[in-house]
């Protein structure tokens, strides 16, 4: 009898539409669901003849082909952990499990761990582009063993998102280190799309143009360096209609998150690295939830009143479009410096050239932008800050002066804007050769006796402040 090529559990709108994909590659996938009604109702209504419902997990996985690949599509978490128990008493040695789910990178790294135990092998693969990639190419980062992720390979790199007919996929690294670069291009979307929701509230509240206009700026911008896939869906959200309203005008101001981007400021925090931007965009979304209160504050703290734009709209503009490219610079430079750490720290030999250009087409930060990352670690992969590679200094020596003016202007009409407001921040504070933390060493060394350095002469040293 003929076995399958490969297994899904779980379908939801990711594995639905991976095991559609894979199938349309000419695969033969073994599928299988917890809720049983899921299943059919999928191939109900995606009726595909080169996938092969199950609904025993013995059936499952005895329907596939020596070494067995079973690809998890289901929740992060405890979801996980459930469905691999119940897989592994029906594998053998030499079987492998890949993890497709948006898992913690610790959780990879033990659970790649305790499969080892058993002789199971285990791939944890990010995978992004939502369920629109999932179908028709999303972009994959594999981590785990090379040679285990070799095997497994002509399936994933056919079914990846291309960019000029080349895959992106590229094997990442050890254990969770797959699961760990997802989770930081995960942070840098949340970035990307908090800047551009900032600059959407400064051309609708301080230029009072409509949906429309914006639209219409948006578009022009995704012709040039800024151009990228969370731009132009955003210029699209903005002239969908219902009715006679913008759609978004009907959409509450309270954004929420799913997890990977507060996990992406933790392990920044973990590895002392100064991730602001992104950072600020999970904490904005927080803010945002406390509609209510804001809702009274807005009635009893006071706000300047707003005044008219100081140079002319079409400069302002252009000002504005200048500083959207600096901040989503500083973002990356901020992304790929963590990637950077969390290497040396992992031992992960990340390589940034495979990773940016997986990064080029089938996930959500998909853009113009990542071709200059990509010639930036193509000659050095191990340059220690983006804004430091010749093209975006100069981007940077160019642009910084419209974001200060972008930045001073819009605070001073009392619209929040933390996101880009903490891109300059992080920019003067990279720059500055010499700053204030030397009355910081003085505090510690005279509250609490933490000691401190000198410039003039070396060793460690302690006064006794109150003599
Ligand atoms: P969900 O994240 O909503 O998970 C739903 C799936 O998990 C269903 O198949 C469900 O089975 C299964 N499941 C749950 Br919930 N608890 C389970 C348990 N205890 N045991 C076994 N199965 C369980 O689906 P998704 O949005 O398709 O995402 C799948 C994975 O891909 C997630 O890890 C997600 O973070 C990641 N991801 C999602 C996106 C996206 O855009 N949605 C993008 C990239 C990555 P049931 O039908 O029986 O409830």
């Amino acid at each position: 009898m003929r076995k399958n090529d490969i297994g899904v559990i779980g379908l939801a709108v990711m594995g639905s539409n991976l095991a559609t994909n894979i199938a349309n590659h000419g695969y033969f996938v073994s599928v299988f669901n917890r809720t049983a009604q899921k299943t059919k109702d999928f191939l109900k209504n995606h009726p595909n003849k080169n996938i092969i419902p199950y609904f025993s997990i013995n059936d499952f996985v005895n329907s596939l082909s020596s070494p067995r690949c079973i690809i998890l599509m289901v929740q992060s978490g405890i979801a996980t952990d459930n469905t691999i128990q119940s897989i592994i008493p029906h594998l053998h040695s030499n079987d492998i499990i890949v993890d497709g789910g948006n898992s913690f990178y610790q959780d990879t790294i033990q659970r790649h761990q305790n499969l080892l135990k058993k002789k199971i092998n285990f791939i944890g693969m990010g995978i992004s582009g939502g369920e629109y990639g999932a179908l028709t190419g999303p972009a994959i980062m594999p981590g785990g063993d090379k040679k285990i992720y070799d095997i497994i390979s002509p399936i994933f790199t056919s079914i990846a998102a291309k960019y000029n007919d080349e895959s992106c996929i590229n094997y990442i690294g050890p254990d969770g280190s797959g699961h760990y670069v997802k989770m930081v291009h995960n942070g840098i979307e949340y970035a990307d799309m908090q800047i551009i929701a900032e600059t959407y509230t400064i051309l609708k509240n301080i230029l009072f143009l409509s949906n429309q206009e914006i639209s219409e700026i948006f578009n022009t911008w995704n012709q040039g360096e800024l151009k990228s896939y969370l731009l132009d869906i955003t210029k699209n959200i903005l002239l969908k209609k219902e009715g006679k309203y913008d759609l978004i005008d009907l959409i509450l101001d309270e954004a929420c998150s799913k997890g990977t981007g507060i996990w992406t400021c933790q392990d920044a925090l973990n590895l002392h690295e100064s991730l602001t931007m992104i950072t600020s965009s999970v904490f904005s979304r927080f803010l945002s939830s406390l509609k209510s209160q804001r809702m009274l504050a807005s009635k009893i703290l006071s706000s300047p009143k707003i005044i008219p734009v100081l140079c002319n709209q079409v400069e302002f503009i252009e000002q504005l479009r200048q500083a959207l490219y600096l901040s989503k610079i500083i973002s990356y430079a901020q992304g790929f410096s963590q990637l950077s750490i969390a290497s040396k720290k992992y031992n992960w030999n990340l390589k940034f050239y495979n990773i940016a250009k997986i990064f080029r087409s089938g996930c959500i930060i998909q853009a113009d932008i990542l071709n200059h990352i990509v010639k930036v670690y193509k000659y050095d992969n191990n340059i220690i800050n983006l804004l430091l590679s010749p093209y975006f200094q100069s981007i940077a020596n160019s642009y910084h002066i419209s974001l200060r003016s972008v930045i001073s202007y819009t605070i001073q009409q009392g619209i929040s804007i933390p996101t880009f407001s903490s891109a300059i921040s992080y920019y003067d504070g990279y720059r500055t050769a010499q700053s204030s933390a030397n009355l910081i060493q003085a505090q510690r060394d005279y509250f609490g006796s933490h000691t401190y350095k000198r410039c003039d002469k070396s060793g460690i040293y302690h006064t006794n402040w109150l003599q």
